[in-house]
This record gives structure tokens, C-alpha cells and sequence, in this order.
């Protein structure tokens, strides 16, 4: 029998597009993905692939259509029911937050009693302002959110935010936010056990190519009288990799280090007499 194939869908074009495509790539998984295409096959994985709008991914997923997919939380939790969010991605990262024109003098959410809130997430801030027990208007509209207050449809808005400036030049600040959102890989529930296993094979290699991105390979030179102050320093995977120089009393050290710790660590490393030093990235890392 040939094996049943998992389904992804992926955003054709779009904020998430890239980084969805460049993830299966470095899970080793081949396949084409010419302009226009709807759909595509792995070529060394069992794997289907369905470019889709990403607001019809959850429904997608839900429908069978496809059997996992990804997109943003924001969308997830927006469109989807009974989709759910296995595995965070470290991409697509921004936030749904309310924003005032800058002649409001804002405080506190209360004073949002009320207003009228503009947005393409009303279940989203429909719920927000229930649990903050906030009673404002919520207009929904379909996209450019962001001039609704100076048209004079709404008094405020809640839109996605990642860097600020579309806020900032359509004389908004940005007041509360209402959810932190990452591209999210997502699952319909009860997937069949070949499926399943499929998706645990992806899933490991996913979280290889995630945890990779947040370490560092390092190698440095150092004096061996002062060896074991710098290895404290680089705990690695089990322990430091320490070989002999051809130059006398001197070691090579390799170890993994976390990218956030590495400018810390590095000054010291200096200090403590350590010398050309090298990082380099890393593309896969199993634990
Ligand atoms: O065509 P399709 O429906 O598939 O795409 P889309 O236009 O609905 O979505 P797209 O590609 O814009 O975004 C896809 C996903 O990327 C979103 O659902 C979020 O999860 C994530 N994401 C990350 C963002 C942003 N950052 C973002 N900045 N989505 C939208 N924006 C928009 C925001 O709406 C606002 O208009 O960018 C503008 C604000 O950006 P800054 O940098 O000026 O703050
Ligand atoms: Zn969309």
C-alpha cells in the first residue's frame, strides 16, 4: 500500500509565505513551488502541500481539506473552532493592539465605554473587552483599518502592530495590547495514527531546525592554565569539545552557546584570555 500522504496548507503570499517555505526546506523536505500554484508534492517526504489565503486556513484544517497548517495565532484565534496550535514557529511575530488618534487623551481602557472600536478581529476584541468589561462598538471592517478614525468611522482601532510606524503615521498610539501572535503550526484534532506519525516525524525535525536557530557553534583558542574558568563558561550540549594545539599549552574549544547569552559571554571570554574566537550558525540541532 502507499503511504497516505499529510496535507499542509501554507499561505501563498503573504507576510508568512517565506518563512513557511523556508521552514520545510531546512527539514530536508524537497519540493517545487512555482509562482501561481495551488499545490505542490514532497518529493523525499509525504507531504502535500495547499497554498492557501490565510484566513481559510483553521477552516481548511477544520474541513479536512488539509490536516495541519500555518498561520498566525491572531488568525487561529479569530477563524478557528476546533483547530489547534501544536507548535510555536518564531516567526510572523506581532501584536493585535488598540490604538487612539493622538488627540485622545488616553488612560485607561475604561474609557473606551462606549466608543467605536474599529477592526477585522471582532472575536478577538469582542472578547477582550468582555473580560475587561469594557461596552464599546465594535465596527468591523475588512482591511485599512488604520484610517477609519481620521474618515470619522470609529473614535479608535485594534489592528496588527509589528514595528509601530503604519500607527505612527496615520497619527495613531498604540494603547493596549490585546494579543502577542507568532505563526503557529496548527492540527485538526484526532488525526489518523499513519498521519499522526507523520506529523511527529515533521514535528522533531521542526524542533531541530528551532532549536538550532537559537544557538550558536563557537570555537576559541585558549591558554590551558586558564581552560577551566572558560569552559565554566560554555556548559554545551554535554560538555566542551577541548583538542590540543600544535602550539604548546594552548587548547581549541568547541561548544554550543545560546544566542542570547553569546555577547555576554564573549567580554569575558576576552577577559579571561581567549583568542580567535569563531561563531558559526547552525542549521539542524537534535537533543
Ligand atoms: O492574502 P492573505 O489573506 O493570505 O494575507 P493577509 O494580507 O491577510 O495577511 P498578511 O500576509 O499581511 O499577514 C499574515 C500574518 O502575518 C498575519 O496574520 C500575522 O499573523 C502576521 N503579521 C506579522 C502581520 C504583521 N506582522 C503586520 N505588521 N500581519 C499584518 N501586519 C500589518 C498590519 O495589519 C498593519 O497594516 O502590517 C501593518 C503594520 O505594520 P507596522 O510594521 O507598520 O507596525
Ligand atoms: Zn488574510
Amino acid at each position: 500500500m502507499t503511504e497516505r500522504k499529510l496535507k499542509i496548507a501554507l499561505q501563498k503570499s503573504g507576510r508568512l509565505s517565506e518563512d513557511s517555505l523556508a521552514l520545510l526546506k531546512k527539514c530536508g523536505i524537497g519540493f517545487s513551488n512555482g509562482l501561481g500554484k495551488l499545490r505542490s508534492e514532497a518529493n523525499n517526504f509525504p507531504l502535500e502541500i495547499f497554498f492557501l489565503r490565510d484566513d481559510d486556513i483553521p477552516q481548511y484544517v477544520e474541513d479536512k481539506v488539509a490536516d495541519i497548517g500555518i498561520v498566525g495565532e491572531n488568525v487561529l484565534r479569530e477563524n478557528g473552532r476546533d483547530a489547534a496550535a501544536i507548535e510555536k514557529l518564531g516567526f510572523g511575530k506581532c501584536r493585535l493592539s488598540l490604538a487612539v488618534p493622538k488627540s485622545f487623551e488616553y488612560e485607561k481602557l475604561q474609557e473606551l465605554n462606549g466608543k467605536r472600536i474599529a477592526t477585522t478581529y471582532p472575536k478577538i476584541l469582542g472578547e477582550f473587552f468582555k473580560e475587561n468589561n469594557i461596552n464599546a462598538e465594535i465596527h468591523t471592517i475588512s482591511g485599512s483599518v488604520e484610517i477609519a478614525p481620521s474618515i470619522g468611522l470609529a473614535d479608535a482601532v485594534c489592528d496588527l502592530v509589528s514595528s509601530g510606524s503604519t500607527l505612527f503615521t496615520n497619527g495613531l498610539r498604540e494603547v493596549e495590547t490585546v494579543l502577542n501572535s507568532q505563526a503557529v503550526l496548527i492540527s485538526r484534532p484526532d488525526l489518523e495514527a499513519d498521519l499522526q506519525k507523520t506529523l511527529d516525524k515533521l514535528l522533531f525535525r521542526i524542533n531541530a531546525v528551532n532549536s538550532a536557530k537559537q544557538n550558536k557553534y563557537i570555537l576559541l583558542n585558549a591558554p590551558n592554565e586558564k581552560l577551566e574558568e572558560i569552559i565554566e563558561l560554555l556548559p554545551g550540549m554535554k560538555s566542551p569539545t577541548v583538542l590540543p594545539l600544535a602550539e604548546k599549552n594552548w587548547s581549541s574549544v568547541h561548544s554550543v552557546i545560546k544566542e542570547n547569552d553569546f555577547w555576554e559571554v564573549v567580554e569575558t571570554l576576552k577577559n579571561k584570555g581567549a583568542e580567535g574566537i569563531l561563531v558559526l550558525s547552525i542549521d539542524q540541532m537534535i537533543q
